[in-house]
């Protein structure tokens, strides 16, 4: 799938892009059936709230380690998702890591307002050439915990941020103060929503947060995060484990559109 200029010159202008019913009915099926298998993983790569239910699961990308999973790794090879990667990439991209977030049903809690390349400059990524594509797993609206993003706001650079340890895991976002200025200085945040299958194309410094799941249904979310090759990170004296920082970055190839199905 290619970008139109229009929807290049969108991500400059707002950090993201959003593709409803990127992904069909069908391929969304095989991928919720690997989400229920890997949950029962015992794994560094799952990391579990401590009443046991699990919070994300890392590393479903690649062929090999506890959590590999044949239709993920066929999901980010898919030219519907790298393509557009490696265009506002400006070239080769490589998975920096891949993450299933879950958000159950009236408990699935917040994510304050962060910018992902608070962590991964701290991982030693030199520029901010990095984006993430966001798939539903379910569908999602604002009541089911559902992202936010605020629009243009890659553009404010990298802002200060805070360790945030309110929540059962920790997180750089932004200061409440900061966070409330930027708020009142920029356009309203916009609800990410859509049917499972959905895609979200955004930028490492766009601000992004999610709510609440008040709803009955668990809250699925893959987090594909994406480096440019030329962009991998310095790594400084303790790294973050591979699951979370990959040291696989060479160049990601596309692979069959329709390998997500065939790998059920
Ligand atoms: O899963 C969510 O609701 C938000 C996750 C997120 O913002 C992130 O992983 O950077």
């Amino acid at each position: 799938m290619e970008l139109t200029a229009a929807q290049r010159a969108q991500y400059e202008r707002d950090g993201f892009l959003i593709f409803p019913n990127l992904f069909s009915q069908a391929e969304v099926a095989v991928l919720r059936q690997e989400v229920a298998r890997l949950t029962d993983i015992r794994a560094d790569e799952v990391v579990r709230e401590h009443t046991g239910g699990v919070k994300s699961l890392f590393r479903v990308h690649e062929g090999d380690g506890p959590t590999a999973s044949a239709p993920f790794r066929a999901l980010v090879r898919t030219p519907r998702l790298l393509r557009p990667v490696q265009q506002v990439l400006s070239g080769d991209a490589y998975v920096y890591h891949t993450k299933i977030n879950a958000k159950p049903a009236i408990e699935g809690t917040p994510w304050m307002w962060h910018q992902d390349y608070n962590s991964w400059s701290k991982d030693g990524c030199p520029t901010s050439n990095m984006a993430t594509f966001n798939v539903m797993l379910n569908d999602t609206s604002e009541f089911s915990g559902g992202l936010y993003i605020l629009p243009g706001s890659h553009k404010l650079g990298l802002l200060e941020s805070v360790q945030d340890t309110s929540t059962s895991y920790k997180l750089w976002s932004i200061p409440k103060q900061k966070m409330i200025e930027v708020l009142r200085a920029s356009p309203p945040p916009v609800p990410v929503v859509g049917r499972a299958g959905t895609g979200v194309l955004f930028h490492c410094n766009v601000l992004h947060a999610s709510g609440h799941n008040l709803s009955a249904e668990d809250r699925w979310h893959i987090y594909v995060s994406c480096n440019a090759v030329a962009n991998k990170p310095i790594l400084g004296e303790n790294p973050r484990p591979d699951w979370v920082v990959s040291r696989n970055w060479y160049p990601l190839p596309i692979e069959d559109d329709g390998a997500v199905t065939k790998a059920a």
